[in-house]
């Protein structure tokens, strides 16, 4: 069966951040057809969005899987929930885990619940940074190679944890 190659963002800033990401990249990898190839170190970073919330840890993942893109999300929204996710509609409150796509291989997808690649990606620093780590080689949609994505956003607030904070 095809397999894509995918990076996918990780975020929480409740609880233990770090067992968080740490769990769901487990959960992830034990998805059908789905193997985490890589992983970032884990940032520190500045919330983006409402400044009276906690800082937030952020990472990135690369993986191969044979899934549609739709069957990914679901997956990793039930991964959110088993994670203690509760979606009470605050736009850019805090979150215990936020998974989100952001490369799915080549593919552009537009649809009401998923955008690929993900809107926010070219201002995110905390998304930039950790995906330069893992894949310094990427092009982006535009044409530019990431690290020219890197060299223009600002890298205010954004931290990279020692390894021994991973467990
Ligand atoms: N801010 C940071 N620093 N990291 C995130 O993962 C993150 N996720 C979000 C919003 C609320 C936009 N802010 C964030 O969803």
């Amino acid at each position: 069966m095809q397999s894509s190659r995918v990076f996918i963002g990780l975020g929480s800033n409740l609880g233990d951040s770090v067992g968080q990401l740490v769990a769901a990249i487990c959960a992830i990898n034990d998805l059908e057809g789905t193997q985490v190839v890589n992983s970032s170190s884990f940032y520190q970073s500045k919330p983006m969005g409402p400044p009276d919330q906690p800082p937030y840890v952020n990472a990135v993942a690369k993986l191969t899987t044979t899934m549609q893109p739709h069957d990914l999300l679901r997956s990793l929204q039930k991964i959110e929930t088993a994670l203690g996710r509760i979606r009470d509609g605050e736009r850019w409150g805090p979150r215990t885990v936020d998974l989100d796509i952001l490369l799915f291989g080549e593919e552009s997808i537009d649809t009401p619940d998923l955008t690929v690649p993900h809107y926010g990606m070219a201002e995110r620093e905390f998304v930039l940074v950790p995906l330069f780590e893992i894949a310094p080689e990427l092009i982006m949609p535009d044409g530019h190679p990431l690290s020219v994505w890197v060299s223009r956003c600002s890298l205010d607030g954004l931290k990279r944890l020692p390894s021994s904070n991973r467990t």
